[in-house]
This record gives structure tokens, C-alpha cells and sequence, in this order.
């Protein structure tokens, strides 16, 4: 290697090293609400209108501004600034939904208009940013027009709306306030703490003298808090201009070394939502909290800060923390015994929000509700607009369901990425690559994608192969596919600043990246060293990126490769806080900060439409794998929750992490299984693997610096056991396939907390280490605590719960927490009686390998009536033709007085509209080749034989009886049933 070349790589590696994060989290450098100007601002603002008892809002709506139309309120709301009594004009929406969601849209008439100026000569767009909405939002949009004005006076406006007008929008003019009711009770309020706040534009009044310099930090000493500054009485303050409203946050801004120009000054938008007698709130991840969201203004256990979504490169995050991290959601919901409510605060600026509760409402004429807990939420974002959707429920499932109407579900996955992924950091060639994927079978542990890191690139040139150590990357594909396995391979957002590097002239020539505030092209370091960053938001660079995933433009890439996007929030070794300057422009002329929280999405989305067109005539499902995402980021694709440590309580973290995500829309999840930074222990590992058979994403991850970790290198007793998680996981793949279809149905999560099954069981509110998977009843705890060998399990209901793997039923115990033994070898995993769910019980290599295999169905006898029901979904796996039609759908259900279990169409009369294609020929002569019914009758003892029906032809297939034993149910095992999975048929025990 020539010694300039040899220097270079040098200096690079050294740079990468200085701007790469140190091996923890240095949470001095994220930003604490007091060094983020207009959370400071805003909080200080709660704290004195909510110190003050004389506070009233300054936002009223204008007298004769307000009309109402074809199931729309628009007004306009009048912001007094001054004791003279100036306004500002912000114009209102309240639009009502034919779903029975309402949404609050608040805008600035100034800024719409475009009559501000803005400072540092910036060319930025003078709007406040109304595009979130083209991003995220994908249906559910019309407008009812049954709506109706219920009340209307000089004081307000009361609309029903939603079915049968159970919801009712009560609007106060004077302050601004809206009550929403569901059958005539409170559950949502806005500004009923007087907290609403819309930053207005404003000219940046030059003092001869300031008493502050431009720019002048304010990160280095925290400000003290608010309560602590000398204050005057709060009555004597003038209403209009709190003297917390501190102005030396409302112009350039410096943390971290890095200054914002903030060339329009201040602007956020903040307001109170309470939710009312509501105890619970859940949501807005990513957090590392608990599932059952705390309090965020200090007190015992509570936070001190507020929930950040800041999509953020954090780095060996810390638990159990409001912090930002890598996503954001900004959707939350709110529980107490059998009712949930939420909003969705449709905003992708820089945002905090605090969570209060309390028995008091602020209000003394809020009837009704005094003794009960309330929760009062403070929501601040940087920027953009004010607009927010209200979903008044009743049920978890109703607000999984609107959200999934409004961002859109999940999309159908492809079918291998249920199986389980192996990767690490990195492997380290082509070889090694083919030797782990001959080792997996060695070992007898199926798998389905191998995975590689960065390194697998020629010095971190995106879309090429390190030519010495990957030298035949279509051979190794090959191999991987000789089993129906994957490659994913990682592509990542920053694209090298060199020479002789087509893509980066590409980029350049065509004007596709992001632009500094100056209107160049942004330039910043990463794993590459110099580099820039595609601008996503544009379409011109979306149609650039497909052309890069081309199979003969990626040469190497083939059919069977996927892809991973990582660094996509985007990590930027030198900007502030790790990310982008929030004065950068993007696509539009949008400020980075309009959209930071939008960013890793528009990548994603990119990568996943260029995997869409790959090559002529192929149009199959991609996978894509996202660090960073935002609300709509189900729509393509996967996520995972970044570096975490091989540590138990890391473990323990990425369950509460894992539900929080699937009630937030968003359940294609997981963790890195093993724990990303450093080595963990055998029993660590083992149990995670447990764990992570229980992830919707279930992939296993470790950090460069970490050692081999391969599940067959665990050795015994270890690598056994993990090999029994990873098969129990590929026998249960029909019943994960399944969930994901409800998912994709109606927004359902695919793992699912006490919360969401059991909306009335207050006692399981606060519980987020069980859950149950899909509609299966399969009710697990994973082990998450060393050296555990009983784990306690809380019964939601009366039903019948049997042992997984023993059948023993679990004594009756509604409410109440049972030991459960858990040595090492055991996964705590329980079937709630009255479920049906299918199994491929055949051990394969792979889940392609397992294509055409017969099922099992295993019946869990329900307690009362002795009932059972499920379903199967079950289509190609790999191509869009499901949305013609081509699945199979089945719905199971055991009768237990009639004594038979029937097949039938899940989707009634759609057998006879669609036309099969030829894997659906070929899937419906599947079989159905076991049968388990567990909690048998006794009746059935001496039984030998069952008859089965199917399309007018009947026979008898063999049953084996076992009787009930000490604790443990009976159970009865029909073998070679013969029926086809496609068809209608029953199984006649009687
Ligand atoms: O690409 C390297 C890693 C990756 O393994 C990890 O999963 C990502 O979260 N990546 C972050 C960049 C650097 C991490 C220290």
C-alpha cells in the first residue's frame, strides 16, 4: 500500500475515532429540557400560569370567526401579546372524522401568508411546516358530515359527532378550550391548564446594547429552575408577558459547540391535554422506561425531565430514563378499567412532553371527576404546527385501529424475516459468512437471514464489496440460498466524500443531498470520514436511490439480499447532540428542524421502493430494517431498539420497550438479542434467545468488540437449549404470521400487554414483563433475572391456562400471580383455554424449508362450555398477490358440547370470487396432520379412532387419549388427520 494512502487511512481512522461516541452514554451530551431554549420557555410558562390562580390563556377565539360546514369548525383564534391588547391571528381547524376521530389544527395567518422576515439572509420556507401530514397520514381523513352543531352560543360550540354521536367537541371561546366527551362525560381536555402556547414570529429587536450576546450560549450552567429565580408575586405579573418568558433562547442558540441560527426565532407550539380520570398513560416511544409512562416533574421514583422524542444516535443508552432515542411515535393512549382514549400529536420537530398526575382538576368547575386520578400531559414541539387527532376509544383495540386507519398498518412481512436473523458486527468475510451458515446446520438451529455490518464495504462505499475479503459475494449468496436463506446487508444514509466514488459524484452532480443553511451541500463525518447525506424528502433523490439497488448496479446483490438502514436519524459524528444542525435544509427549502423526527422514515421508505423495482417484472415484499423511524414507519418495514448492553437489565428493558411499540403501531420489533456492547454471560445469552424467540423481530447482535457469540458456541447445556428456543419459535411461525396479518388488518399489536387483552383488570395496568402473542392465548414471561428457577405469572381471567410443554392447568386464579417453574431449559409459556392455533412441528434449517410442511393444531379446551376458536392466515410469503386474494384464511372452532372441531373460510364467500393462482392451488393440498386437543374430556377415554368430513368424503383417523394425571390436563392426539389446510372439513370426536 503506497504510504500516502497508508497516512490517510491513518488520519481517517483517527478522526472517525475522535467524532465516533466514547463507550458510553454522555447524557451531557443530549440536551436536558433547561438547555433546549423553548422547552425551557414553555415549561417556565407552565409553571407560572400553574402558580398562578388569577392565569387565564391568552387565546380566544374571535368573536364571529367561527363557522361550521360539512363536519369542519374553522375560526380564527386571537393570540393578545401585549397589556395594549395586540393579537396575533392563528387560524383554527377542528375537523370531524368519519371515523369518530377529531383533529385540531392550529396555524399562524402571518406565516401562511409568508409576511415574516427571516434572519441570516436564510432561505428558508416561512411556513410553519404543514407537510408532516403528507408523510404520515394515509387514510381516515374524510370528513363526517353528520356532525352536527348540538349547542351553540356567544361562549361556545358543542359538536356530536362519531358513532351514533357518542362524542361531543364542547369549544369555549373565551379562553380557547375544547372538552371532549364521550357519552357525555369528560375525557379529553385541551388548554384546561391555560398551557397552550404558539410561539408567534416576530422581528428580532436589535438593542444598541444588549445586555446578551448574539448567540451566546446557554448550555453552560443550567438555569436554575424556574420556582428557584427570585419571582415577584405571580398576581402582580403582567397576564401577557409572563417575566419567566425568557428571551435569550429566542435567537441563535449554542450547545455542544454547535449554534443554531434559528433564522425565524421563536416559534414552538405547546398545550396542556388532560386526560380525565385517567391514571394510566402508555406510548410515544422510544423510551427505556416502563410501559405505564411516569411522571415527569420530579417527586419519589418520578422523572425530573420530560419524555424527549429527538430521534437520536444515543449510544449504550441508559434505562429506565425519559431520554430520547433512536425513534419517535408521538401517539399516546390513556387507560383506566374499561376505557382508553388518545391523541396523536402529528408534529416531527424537536419534542418533549410532560406527564403530570393529580387528583384535582385545575379547573373548579370540571364536574365529576375530583376524587378520581387525572393525567395532565404538557406537549412542546420546536416548530411546525399545531395539530392533533383525539381518539375517544372505548377500547385499546379501537385506538390501534384509528391510529392504523390514519398512519397506516403494518405491512405484510416477508415471511423468512419471522424467522430468526444472525448478525454481528461484522462478519468478516465471505467465508466466514458461509462457515456460520454450515455451523447453524451443524448444530441443528434453524435460521434464516445472516447479516453484514459495515465492513463487508470498500472503506464504507455504500452499494460496493471490500473486494479482498468479500470476493465473491454471489457465491456466498448462493449458498445462503441452496437452504432459502437471506442476506441483509447494511446500506446506510451518509455516502463517502471521495474521488472515484460514482455514487458520491452522483449525488453531488445531481444536487440530491441535504444543504446546509448556506444552501450548499451539507458536510459532516461518519463511519466513512467526510461525508453527505441523501435528501430523502425529495423525490427526485428516491428515484436516484432505486437506481443504486438495481441488481446490476449493486453488483453482488441478488435476489435473496435485503437491506438494513442504520445511522438514519441521521447520525452526524460532529453535529449537535450527534445529529443534523437544525438549520440544514432539506427538500423544499424545510429547515432540518421542521422534520428531524420525519428523517430516518423518508429513508427507509426510499430504501424500501427501491427494493420494489430491482428488476423488471419482480415485485416482491421488501425487508427493510430501521434504526431511526416515526409514526407511519410501520408501512415499510422493521425496527430495531439499537445498541443496547449485554446486560440482564437490558434485557428486562427491551420487553416494556418491545409492547410499547406494538400499542404505538408499529409491532414489527425487537432487540438485539444478547446485548449489542460487550459479552454476555451463557445464562444471559440462553435467556435471551427465550426472550427473543418472543420478539416480533427476533435477531441476534453483538458490537465489533465483542466476542464470537454464535448460538453453537455457547456449548452445553446452553447451545441445546437456545437451539429448543429457536425451533419452538419456527414451530410457532404459523400462529407469528398469523398475528402479523391482524396486524396488518387493523393496526393490532402482534405481542400484546395485560392493558390491551384485559381493558378491565386494573390490576394488570402497571404490568409489562408478560404478554400475549397475537390472538393465539400463548401467555408468556420470559425469564430476565439471573439465576431464576420459578417466575411469577399474573392470571388476567378465570379461564383455564394449561403449561405450554407440560399441559399442566394452572389452579384457577383470577387476579392472582402463580409461581411457575423456569430452570434454564424452560420458557415460561402458558395457552389460555377457548384458543386454536397452528404449528409446523416438522424441525427444518429454514422457514423456506418449511414451506409445504403439514400443520398441527393445537386446541386449548376453554373452561366454560368447553369452546375453543382461532385462526390461520397463510399466504406466499414473498409477493403482493394476497392483495388479490391469493391467502387462505382459516377459522377454527372447537365446539365442545357438539364434540367437533371445524374448519371453515375466515373471510365468508370469498372461495368462491377468487381465482386461484398456483401457489394457492399447491398450499390448499397441505395438510393438516395433527391434531392436539388439550383438556380433553374424560369421556373421550377408550376413544381410538375420530371421523373426519371433508367435501362430502369421510374417514377415520387415529386419535391417542392420555387421561388427566397429577395436575395435569388430558389431552388427546389425532394423528394423520388427512384433512387439507384449504379446505372446509370437520373432525368429529363424539
Ligand atoms: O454499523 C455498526 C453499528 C451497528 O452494528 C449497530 O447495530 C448500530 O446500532 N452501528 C450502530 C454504528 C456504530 C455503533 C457503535
Amino acid at each position: 500500500m503506497p504510504a500516502a494512502w497508508t497516512a490517510y487511512l491513518g488520519l481517517l481512522s483517527a478522526l472517525s475515532a475522535a467524532f465516533a461516541p466514547a463507550v458510553a452514554v454522555k447524557e451531557h451530551d443530549f440536551k436536558k429540557c433547561h438547555q433546549s431554549g423553548f422547552c425551557q420557555r414553555n415549561r417556565a410558562f407552565a409553571d407560572h400560569a400553574l402558580g398562578t390562580s388569577s392565569w387565564e390563556s391568552p387565546y380566544n377565539i374571535a368573536p364571529g370567526s367561527g363557522s361550521f360546514k360539512d363536519g369542519q369548525y374553522q375560526a380564527v383564534i386571537l393570540k393578545t401579546i401585549n397589556e395594549s391588547g395586540e393579537t396575533v391571528r392563528l387560524p383554527l381547524t377542528v375537523s370531524f372524522l368519519e371515523s369518530g376521530t377529531a383533529r385540531v389544527t392550529v396555524d399562524e395567518e402571518k406565516r401562511q401568508k409568508g409576511e415574516i422576515e427571516l434572519r441570516h439572509n436564510s432561505t428558508a420556507r416561512k411556513e410553519r411546516y404543514n407537510e408532516a401530514e403528507q408523510w404520515v397520514i394515509v387514510g381516515g381523513l374524510t370528513l363526517d358530515t353528520s356532525a352536527k352543531v348540538d349547542y351553540e352560543d356567544k361562549t361556545q360550540l358543542n359538536v356530536k359527532y362519531g358513532p351514533s354521536s357518542k362524542f361531543e367537541a364542547a369549544i369555549k371561546f373565551s379562553p380557547f378550550t375544547i372538552d371532549f366527551k364521550r357519552d357525555g362525560s369528560s375525557q379529553i381536555k385541551f388548554n384546561d391548564q391555560g398551557l397552550l402556547n404558539m410561539e408567534h414570529w416576530r422581528p428580532k429587536i436589535e438593542l444598541p446594547e444588549p445586555e446578551k450576546k448574539e448567540g451566546e450560549s446557554n448550555e453552560e450552567e443550567p438555569k436554575e429552575e424556574p420556582k428557584e429565580e427570585p419571582k415577584e408575586e405571580p398576581k402582580e405579573e403582567p397576564r401577557e408577558k409572563p417575566k419567566v418568558e425568557d428571551e435569550s433562547t429566542w435567537w441563535d442558540e449554542t450547545f455542544g459547540g454547535n449554534t443554531d441560527s434559528k433564522p425565524r426565532g421563536p416559534e414552538s407550539v405547546g398545550l396542556d391535554i388532560s386526560f380525565v380520570g385517567y391514571e394510566h398513560v402508555y406510548g410515544i416511544p422510544s423510551h427505556t422506561g416502563p410501559l405505564s409512562l411516569k411522571q415527569t416533574r420530579g417527586g419519589d421514583g418520578n422523572y425530573q425531565e420530560p419524555y424527549r422524542l429527538y430521534n437520536a444516535d444515543v449510544f449504550e443508552y441508559i434505562l429506565d430514563s425519559p431520554m430520547t432515542l433512536y425513534g419517535a411515535i408521538p401517539f399516546m393512549q390513556a387507560h383506566r378499567k374499561d376505557s382508553s382514549v388518545g391523541v396523536f400529536w402529528l408534529n416531527a420537530a424537536e419534542t418533549w412532553i410532560d406527564i403530570t398526575k393529580g387528583k384535582e382538576s385545575r379547573n373548579p368547575l370540571s364536574l365529576g371527576v375530583k376524587s378520581k386520578t387525572s393525567t395532565h400531559t404538557h406537549w412542546i414541539s420546536e416548530s411546525g404546527l399545531l395539530d392533533v387527532f383525539v381518539l375517544l376509544g372505548p377500547t385499546p383495540k379501537d385506538l390501534t385501529a384509528k391510529y392504523g386507519e390514519l398512519t397506516g398498518t403494518t405491512a405484510m412481512p416477508q415471511e423468512f424475516s419471522l424467522g430468526y436473523h444472525q448478525c454481528r458486527w461484522n462478519y468478516v468475510s465471505d467465508e466466514d459468512v458461509k462457515d456460520v451458515d454450515r455451523k447453524m446446520d451443524k448444530f441443528k438451529m434453524p435460521y434464516d437471514v445472516i447479516w453484514l455490518d459495515i465492513e463487508y464495504t470498500d472503506e464504507k462505499q455504500y452499494f460496493t464489496w471490500d473486494k479482498h475479503s468479500f470476493p465473491d459475494p454471489i457465491g456466498m449468496g448462493k449458498q445462503l440460498d441452496s437452504h432459502g436463506r437471506k442476506l441483509v446487508t447494511i446500506i446506510d444514509p451518509h455516502i463517502k466524500n471521495v474521488d472515484n466514488y460514482p455514487v458520491v459524484a452522483e449525488l453531488k452532480s445531481k444536487d440530491l443531498a441535504v444543504h446546509n443553511k448556506e444552501g450548499s451541500i451539507f458536510e459532516g463525518w461518519c463511519w466513512p470520514g467526510s461525508s453527505y447525506w441523501i435528501d430523502a424528502f425529495g423525490p427526485a433523490a428516491r428515484e436516484w436511490w432505486s437506481t443504486l439497488f438495481k441488481y446490476d448496479a449493486f453488483k453482488g446483490s441478488m435476489e435473496n439480499t435485503w437491506i438494513w438502514n442504520d445511522m438514519n436519524e441521521p447520525s452526524v459524528f460532529n453535529g449537535p447532540e450527534t445529529t443534523m444542525p437544525k438549520d440544514n435544509l432539506h427538500y423544499g427549502n424545510w429547515e432540518h428542524r421542521d422534520l428531524h423526527n420525519l428523517n430516518g422514515m423518508t429513508f427507509q421508505n426510499a430504501t424500501f421502493h427501491a427494493l420494489t423495482s430491482r428488476k423488471p417484472g419482480e415485485l416482491r415484499r421488501p425487508f427493510v430494517l430501521t434504526r431511526s423511524f416515526f409514526a407511519g414507519s410501520q408501512r415499510v418495514g422493521a425496527m430495531w431498539t439499537g445498541d443496547n448492553q449485554a446486560a440482564w437489565d437490558h434485557l428486562q428493558a427491551s420487553i416494556p420497550m418491545v409492547l410499547s411499540q406494538g400499542i404505538s403501531g408499529f409491532p414489527f420489533s425487537g432487540a438485539d438479542v444478547g446485548g449489542f456492547f460487550g459479552n454476555p454471560e451463557k445464562e444471559l445469552l440462553t435467556r435471551w434467545y427465550q426472550a427473543g424467540a418472543f420478539y416480533p423481530f427476533f435477531r441476534g447482535h453483538a458490537h465489533i468488540d465483542s466476542r464470537r457469540r454464535e448460538p453453537y458456541l455457547a456449548g452445553e447445556p446452553y447451545s441445546t437449549v437456545i437451539a429448543a428456543a429457536l425451533r419452538l419459535r419456527y414451530s410457532l411461525l404459523p400462529a407469528w404470521y398469523t398475528a402479523f396479518r391482524h396486524a396488518h388488518l387493523d393496526g393490532t399489536p402482534i405481542i400484546k400487554p395485560m392493558f390491551y387483552t384485559h381493558p378491565s383488570e386494573d390490576a394488570g395496568f402497571a404490568l409489562d414483563d408478560q404478554f400475549f402473542v397475537g390472538t393465539t392465548g400463548l401467555l408468556a414471561k420470559p425469564v430476565t433475572e439471573k439465576d431464576k428457577a420459578t417466575v411469577d405469572i399474573w392470571i388476567p381471567d378465570a379461564e383455564t391456562y394449561y403449561d405450554y410443554f407440560t399441559y399442566d392447568v394452572l389452579p384457577t386464579a383470577k387476579g392472582k400471580t402463580v409461581a411457575l417453574a423456569a430452570p434454564l431449559s424452560k420458557i415460561p409459556l402458558l395457552m389460555r383455554g377457548g384458543h386454536v392455533f397452528a404449528r409446523r412441528d416438522r424441525p427444518r434449517r429454514s422457514s423456506a424449508l418449511m414451506r409445504w410442511d403439514d400443520y398441527t393444531l393445537v386446541v386449548a379446551v376453554g373452561k366454560e362450555a368447553k369452546v375453543a376458536q382461532g385462526d390461520l392466515y397463510v399466504d406466499d410469503g414473498d409477493s403482493f398477490d394476497f392483495e388479490t386474494g391469493q391467502y387462505i384464511h382459516r377459522r377454527f372452532v372447537f365446539d365442545g358440547a357438539a364434540q367437533r372441531l371445524v374448519s371453515v373460510d375466515a373471510v365468508e364467500g370469498r372461495g368462491e370470487v377468487v381465482a386461484e393462482g398456483e401457489w394457492m392451488k399447491k398450499m390448499r393440498e397441505v395438510g393438516v396432520d395433527r391434531i392436539v386437543v388439550v383438556g380433553a374430556p374424560a369421556s373421550w377415554a377408550g376413544k381410538t379412532t375420530v371421523a373426519v368430513e371433508q367435501a362430502g368424503r369421510t374417514w377415520e383417523a387415529r386419535v391417542e387419549f392420555t387421561p388427566a394425571g397429577k395436575g395435569r390436563a388430558a389431552f388427546a392426539v389425532v394423528k394423520k388427520v388427512g384433512a387439507r389446510i384449504g379446505a372446509d372439513w370437520t373432525v368429529d370426536f363424539a
